[in-house]
């Protein structure tokens, strides 16, 4: 299977391991994490934090790929040139993202082919966020901007995540994701500041529409977060959904002033005492109806990303049927020589 282990514990650490039970394991283990030590994949792991690993990292997966369908949208409609090469190389990261991250995922045993399976059968989640269409051009700049700029903000802590191979590609991820961000940023600058009146309110309304489901992005308030706690414990997640929020909120404000913009939320408020700004309350209702199915582009989401595995489907026998005739080959190589 392929791995991205590097740095494996001394063998005499891993024999020792392995002649222990499980209760000692568990808690040489839980030791471990708690102490900050990484975890590669042939460590000995509580199956429980192997399927947390799985859900987490398969979800991210899976929102990488199906987040390229709403600025696929906008491809061959992109205003200029260059704009056009800057979203296609950036879809083209998301691409890449994806692929990192089910390689990391498969590490813990599970194969590409399962994963996929859940998420075409509708079984596996993906981020609530992209379930909202791209209405317009503004919708990508804002993208850039809000959309990376929440995947950053909950990514840099998952660079210490305690499961080695998850952090070393988010390493990478995160670089990119910057890149994204500043992107967006500066295409929707250049029509707050050299657009029309049209494009202004353009950016606007996009803003409007994209805001609260970002503020979404971070998942449920900390009091219902079925997996937050547990995960904080094994060093998965190192920042809670709360706090995440709530750094990007604070981040974002300056930044809508800078561009001209106005933050849809009349509660939006600095609180000096918490040296934060405060903001209005969440329409959880919305999130749950969309990550149970329902949002305004759930269906054609999946029905998009299900096409194109089956399109694929003479892809992957080509390229099966050539890998076992290079197998064949060399095989027969190996007889003669
Ligand atoms: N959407 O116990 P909780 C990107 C689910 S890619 C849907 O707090 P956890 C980009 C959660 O799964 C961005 N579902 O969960 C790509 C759980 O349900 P299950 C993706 C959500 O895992 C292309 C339940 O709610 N980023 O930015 O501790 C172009 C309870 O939640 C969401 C990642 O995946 C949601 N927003 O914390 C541009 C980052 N939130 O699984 C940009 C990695 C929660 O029990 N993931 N749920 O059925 C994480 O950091 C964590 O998994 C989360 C949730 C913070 C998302």
């Amino acid at each position: 299977m392929y791995t991205q282990a590097m740095d494996l514990a001394p063998q005499d650490e891993r024999l020792a391991l392995q002649a222990t039970g499980d209760a000692e394991r568990e808690a040489r283990f839980e030791a471990h994490v708690a102490a900050g030590g990484w975890v590669e994949p042939k460590d000995w792991m509580p199956d429980h934090y192997r399927r947390t690993l799985v859900r987490q990292i398969s979800q991210h997966a899976h929102s990488e790929i199906v987040g390229m369908l709403p600025e696929g949208n906008w491809v061959t409609r992109a205003p200029t040139l260059e704009r056009k090469t800057i979203l296609l190389a950036k879809i083209q990261d998301e691409a890449g993202h994806g692929l990192y991250l089910y390689a990391a995922a498969e590490t813990l045993g599970t194969s590409r082919d399962e994963m996929l399976a859940a998420l075409h059968s509708g079984q596996a989640k993906y981020s609530s966020i992209f379930n909202y269409p791209t209405l317009t051009w503004a919708d990508i700049g804002t993208i850039g901007w809000l959309v990376d700029g929440a995947a950053i903000m909950n990514q840099v802590p998952l660079t210490r995540c305690s499961y080695a191979p998850y952090a070393r590609a988010m390493v990478r991820v995160c670089r990119e994701e910057s890149f994204h961000q500043r992107q967006g940023f500066s295409s929707l600058l250049t029509m707050m500041k050299d657009g029309t009146g049209e494009q202004r309110a353009m950016v606007q309304d996009a803003v409007d529409r994209w805001w609260w489901p970002c503020l979404m992005m971070f998942g449920p308030p900390d009091g219902q977060s079925v997996h937050g706690a547990q995960s904080a414990r094994w060093g998965i997640k190192r920042v809670s959904n709360d706090e995440l929020r709530q750094k990007f909120v604070d981040a974002c404000v300056q930044q809508a002033e800078v561009l001209g913009v106005t933050l849809p939320d009349p509660d939006l408020k600095w609180n000096d005492a918490r040296g934060h700004w405060d903001f209005g309350a969440i329409d959880w209702s919305e999130f749950w109806r969309v990550v149970g199915g329902h949002g305004p582009c759930n269906r054609e989401r999946l029905a998009a990303r299900v096409k194109a595995w089956d399109d694929g489907a003479w892809v992957r026998e080509a390229a099966l049927a050539h890998a076992q005739k290079q197998a064949a080959r060399a095989a027969k190589t190996l007889e003669a020589a």
